[in-house]
């Protein structure tokens, strides 16, 4: 069992779950209505696996994360405000309204816009810490992958050039069980992929209950400890489950239904918040009030959105690779 922190960090770890949930609600709101354009992939139902691996990060640390970025950019500290206005292609998005949701992040909070292409950033996370090794700092950086991207010929590569050079990179495999509408079990005969792969690199490989965001800590703790050291790099595979389909219009129909109903039962923003009362920590009305505050700070950004201005024609070329 998960030992409960202090209560500022346990309140400030919840803060940021909820804010996550309630963000990819408004989210989902907001583009079934046709108010939100673009596509969404929604990251809620895994707020423990961002909250546990981003929440005690330092800001010199930097994230990559993948095509389902939203938690990861809040637990690192990126603006409601500049996630929705990418959301709504406005100037004054984390990639001035061109990238659109799944390229959301900070680069000065040490969260580069994520990479949409599976695996893709898993070399890139490597080569980042090998950056951090060879200017003598003690960052570590921290990639995120789903289980669909440990097969990709990316994870290989750059698992082992991590291990190889020790790189102080850590490799989160939120594994979810399904890539797109396709089952883990159709694409590897692997219960653990991720963690036994990275085994057989040479690096220690954790399965943890990804629904558990005080499971998912202590092992972060371990792993970024074990980096700063200059030990080399963890893979932790963390156990866990999407509340909503893939992307845009997915309905699901794939994902059984016991299954569903299962996961569900241990959705870890409901099971975190009854640990908090159960266990003594907070009121539900100190909790509450606490929600509150978040709903309306998501509203504020909504609306902060709406009404901010698009980039201008002028602008198009600019910030883009080629032209
Ligand atoms: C190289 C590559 N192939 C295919 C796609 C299309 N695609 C986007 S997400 C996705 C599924 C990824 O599954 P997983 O890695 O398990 O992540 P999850 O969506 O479950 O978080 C696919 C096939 C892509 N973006 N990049
Ligand atoms: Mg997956």
């Amino acid at each position: 069992m998960s030992v409960m922190p202090a209560k500022e960090k346990a309140v400030g770890m919840y803060s940021k779950m909820y804010e996550i949930r309630e963000y990819e609600e408004t989210v989902k709101y907001l583009f079934f209505e046709g108010i939100m354009p673009g596509t969404i992939h929604q990251s809620a139902g895994e707020e423990a696996t961002a909250v546990g691996t981003i929440y005690d990060l330092r800001r010199d640390d930097v994230i990559f994360s993948t095509h389902r970025p939203a938690g990861h950019d809040i637990a690192k500290g990126v603006s409601l405000r500049a996630m929705m206005c990418e959301m709504f292609g406005k100037a004054e998005g984390c990639c001035a309204g061109k990238g659109g949701a799944m390229h959301t992040g900070d680069f000065s909070l040490g969260a580069p816009p994520a990479n949409a292409i599976v695996g893709g950033n898993i070399p890139i996370a490597a080569g980042a810490a090998l950056a951090f090794k060879m200017q003598h700092k003690d960052s570590v950086a921290v990639s995120f992958m789903g289980d669909g991207a440990t097969n990709e010929g990316s994870f290989h590569e750059g698992l082992n050039f991590a291990a190889t050079w020790k790189l102080p990179v850590i490799y989160i495999c939120e594994n979810n069980l399904y890539s797109a509408n396709t089952s883990i079990h159709l694409t590897t005969l692997l219960e653990n992929p991720a963690a036994d792969r990275g085994s057989a690199y040479g690096m220690p490989g954790y399965v943890v209950d990804g629904q558990d965001v005080l499971a998912v800590n202590e092992a972060m703790e371990k792993a970024v400890v074990r980096a700063r050291a200059g030990e080399g790099p963890t893979i932790l595979e963390l156990k866990t489950y999407r509340k909503y389909g893939h992307s845009r219009n997915d309905a699901c129909g794939y994902r059984p239904k016991d299954e569903e109903a299962a996961w569900f039962a241990r959705d870890p923003v409901k099971c975190f918040r009854e640990r908090l009362i159960n266990e003594g920590v907070c009121t539900d009305g100190e909790l509450s009030a606490i929600e509150e505050k978040i709903t309306a700070a998501i509203e504020e950004a909504v609306e902060y959105a709406k009404n901010a201005p698009f980039p201008t024609l002028e602008s198009a070329l600019d910030d883009v690779y080629a032209d």
